[in-house]
């Protein structure tokens, strides 16, 4: 009826990972409505059942920001893997009929889900703390701020993002992300030269803006895991008074070596096992570290979280994710960082299904064989999973 020409739908079904999404796709209308349907099961979940919506949802938005043509009717969009014949069919249908679909609409103003989703967006705060806190009588921001900060102060995490909820929220702009990348990977190659560091997230993928900025550190394996870097560096920017908030996770003791025989990765969360240190950072209002980095802030040490962002202050609260991964795991891990969340799903899947390999952001491991599979770059973990390379850039699912 409608025949795009060079689409084959047979080899888009295929396999997913083989599939490209660019940041700038064609159909951005149907799938805003279907992330916005994903985005709705996940800030509103009550069961199980709401999660698999959720990742239904993604997976449709996905296979529409893949498609390689501008959808103009319906037929076009049958038969397609992740998309279905269903709900999310219907939907881009209504999208692309009317350019409304009515239950979006519903569910984008529904009076609990816009509470959830203020919630949600408070740094540190998931779907069960949003939904006790809408048990509670809360509604607004302002409302979490008027708790007399008992059911927060004992989370410092949230009690910051509460107090920096607007900072935080504010997007921060590629030059601001590559600054703040500059100033701090400068910094780690005073303390080891031989660092590889890399700017992942959704800037590597293209995004002119995003929610944080995510650096990743590579050196040479060591026995005791790795060499403390992260944490060095959070001590040069703690002495200088730039850090507002800091919060390590996997650090603990010597990290185990990736060795051939180990047992194999489970194939849960993107960012397991490798050292992780979030931060919320200062970053000046100027632009400029250099005069910036040389200011005095003892005065603002003992402050706590709501004195030192309503004082007078010279800068900005950023988000920044410092994650540490020794050469051997070091594509792995930005493969992992790189992203899209969605993107890693499907090739976590695809490895598992098609291979019996376990991906992580630590290694590939086969399962079939008991052995974990080297590589030297992201290409070779490409060639590896039997997969046409992709750039960063067209893995925006
Ligand atoms: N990641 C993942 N699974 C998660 C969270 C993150 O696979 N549950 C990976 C993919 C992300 C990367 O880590 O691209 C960085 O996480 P961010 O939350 O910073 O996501 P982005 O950088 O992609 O987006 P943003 O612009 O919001 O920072
Ligand atoms: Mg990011």
């Amino acid at each position: 009826l409608y025949p795009i020409p060079e689409f084959d739908l047979k080899t888009f079904n295929e396999c997913i990972p083989e599939r490209k999404a660019i940041f700038d796709h064609q159909n951005k209308e149907i799938a805003a409505a279907l992330d916005l349907l994903s985005e709705y099961w996940e800030t509103c979940q009550q069961t199980k059942t709401d999660e698999n919506r959720a990742l239904a949802f993604a997976r449709a938005a996905a296979a529409i920001k893949c498609l390689p043509f501008k959808a103009t009717n319906s037929q076009q969009l049958k038969g397609i893997k992740g998309l279905g014949n269903g709900h999310a069919l219907r939907v881009a249908t209504q999208i692309l009929e009317s350019g409304y679909c009515p239950e979006v609409e519903e569910k984008r103003n529904d009076k609990k889900f816009l509470s959830l989703q203020i919630f949600c967006k408070v740094y540190g705060v998931g779907p069960s703390i949003a939904e006790k806190w809408y048990a509670q009588g809360l509604r607004t921001v302002e409302d979490v701020k008027k708790l007399d900060q008992q059911d927060i102060a004992n989370n410092d995490m949230i009690a910051h993002g509460v107090a920096f909820y607007d900072d935080l929220n504010r997007p921060l702009l590629r030059a601001e992300a590559e600054n703040t990348y500059k100033y701090i990977t400068d910094l780690a190659k005073l303390i080891l030269p031989s660092v590889v560091t890399s700017m992942n997230g959704g800037f590597l993928r293209g995004k002119s803006s995003g929610h944080d900025l995510d650096v990743l550190f590579s050196y040479p394996e060591r026995e005791d895991g790795d060499y403390g870097l992260i944490a060095a560096v959070l001590d040069e920017l703690n002495k200088k008074g730039l850090v507002v908030w800091s919060r390590a996770t996997h650090t603990d003791g010597p990290r185990k070596v990736i060795e051939i025989n180990s047992s194999p990765l489970s194939s849960g969360s993107t960012k397991e096992h490798l050292p992780t240190m979030m931060i919320i950072f200062k970053y000046p209002l100027d632009d400029r570290f250099d005069e910036f980095e040389r200011r005095d802030f003892s005065g603002e040490r003992n402050l706590g979280p709501f004195q030192l962002a309503n004082s007078n202050r010279q800068w900005r609260a950023v988000r920044v994710d410092l994650v540490g991964s020794t050469n051997a795991q070091y594509p792995y891990a930005q493969i992992g960082w790189t992203g899209s969340k969605q993107y890693n799903r499907s090739l976590r899947q695809y490895a598992k299904d098609s291979l019996n390999y376990s991906l992580s952001s630590m290694g590939l491991h086969d399962n079939g064989q008991n052995r974990w599979i080297a590589a030297q770059t992201e290409q070779d973990v490409f060639h590896h999973l039997k997969l046409t390379y992709r750039e960063p850039w067209e893995r925006n699912f």
